[in-house]
């Protein structure tokens, strides 16, 4: 006889979307299954009658309902001050997002607002927006900095990230962005790149402010050789680097984000087949972000079927930000994701939950397999499509992070 296996919770009767990789049925689907929980990580997943010799300390049973990894929002800019619906309406009477930002709006119009919100002021309005993504069942997300664009905003950005990290509500994982040259350097902007690989890199290494750093690399913002210099810094630091590349034309960002190994390029509206087999040699995961392209009303989409083609791993991610995408629900994304860049609900799904994960570097999270971390989010639906099909809707039952339920109701 075998030794019986602790657990802290059992959770029994879930039809759960495993979206295990290399799972031979779509999503990994276990129709009627059970998952435990040890320690905040998965300790057993497997089909009803599997966990017999599990003593859990607390039994819940999902009622039949779907069960998927928390999902990951694996793109984010959601600590900043103030807002830009001024903008949208200008853009709706005809202005275009590039016109916005050379007039002197844009990006730096929210820079403007963030140096101005006071620690207290910029915490509670992210606080703010999390809860939007908890709410929608995402247990991970990461956040950028780039809207202070001084060392003192940037930090500023990147510490309140980190305290809402220290909150337990959500797995946060933050990012450096050099998102574009301020307003007052526009005359220098080498200099500025300086001043950024000199003193601002050093300083949010030293103080682990950052798990990763990421680059603008656009006409708007930083030029391929600018874009290099500070990727090259972050290796150099020992820190992993993402890239904003090929959004509003092909700059040749996918190339560069390949050739220092970047856990993700993401936008990726311009990229050309060259990009695209780049990215596959790289392993590098294109994150698409299908909320700033439809807010933004742009013709072009990203290049799916050349993706799909090169075997190029795609996520899905809100992009939440003030400027390009006020999108506070990933399943909404996973939704625009299959109207309007035609990714399949699967592809969508797994887009924000395990190739999420693998654009942020984690591999325990993202997917419902043993040693995984314990985050959950169980669902008022019966077939995994229907959480890309409805639209604008709450369809989350309860959420479960670390192994605790963290929203209040059934069936846990
Ligand atoms: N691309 C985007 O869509 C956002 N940042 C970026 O690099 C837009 C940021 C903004 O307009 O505030
Ligand atoms: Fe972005």
């Amino acid at each position: 006889m075998t030794e019986p296996r602790r657990a802290d919770l059992l959770l029994t009767d879930a039809r759960i979307a495993t979206m295990a990789p290399d799972a031979a049925v779509p999503y990994g689907l276990l129709d009627d299954g059970v998952v435990a929980v040890t320690d905040g990580r998965i300790s057993h997943v497997g089909p009803r009658g599997s966990a017999a010799d599990i003593v859990p300390e607390r039994t819940g049973s999902a009622h039949g309902r779907l069960v998927t990894p928390g999902l990951v929002d694996c793109h984010t800019h959601l600590v900043f001050g103030g807002h830009r619906a001024d903008e949208f309406e200008q853009r709706l009477g005809g202005a275009t997002y590039e016109d916005t930002a050379r007039a002197g709006g844009g990006i730096a119009a929210t820079v403007a607002a963030t140096r101005a919100a006071s620690d207290d002021e910029l915490l509670a309005s992210a606080r703010r927006r999390l809860g939007w993504l908890a709410a929608g069942g995402v247990t991970t997300v990461e956040v950028k900095s780039g809207y202070g664009l001084d060392l003192d905003t940037e930090l500023r950005m990147l510490r309140t990230a980190r305290r809402l990290g220290a909150e337990d509500t959500m797995r946060v994982t933050t990012t450096f962005l050099a998102h574009t040259v301020p307003a007052d350097r526009r005359d220098d902007p080498d200099g500025y790149v300086d001043e950024v690989c000199r003193d601002v890199l050093p300083t949010v290494a030293a103080e682990r402010l950052a798990d990763a750093v990421d680059v603008f690399c656009e006409r708007i913002a930083f030029s391929p050789a600018q874009t290099e210099r500070i990727l090259a810094t972050a290796v150099d630091l020992g820190l992993p680097v993402k890239l904003h590349a090929e959004q509003l034309s092909d700059s040749g960002g996918a190339v560069l984000a390949a050739r220092y190994g970047a856990l993700s390029a993401d936008h990726l509206e311009h990229l050309s087949p060259a990009g695209a087999a780049a990215l596959a040699g790289a392993g590098t995961v294109a994150v698409l972000l299908p909320g700033a392209s439809a807010f933004l009303g742009e013709a072009r989409l990203p290049p799916v079927g050349l993706l799909r083609e090169h075997g190029v791993p795609m996520a899905v991610s809100t992009d939440l930000n003030p400027g390009t995408s006020p999108l506070g629900s990933l399943l909404q994304a996973v939704n625009l994701a299959c109207t309007r860049f035609r990714l399949t609900p699967e592809e969508a799904l797994r887009g924000a939950t395990w190739n999420a994960a693998r654009a942020l570097g984690h591999d325990d999270r993202g997917v419902v397999a043993v040693g995984a971390l314990a985050d959950l989010a169980i669902w008022e639906v019966e077939r995994p499509a229907e959480l890309a099909y409805w639209h604008g809707v709450d369809l989350l039952a309860a959420r479960i992070l670390g192994g605790q339920l963290t929203l209040p109701g059934e069936p846990v």
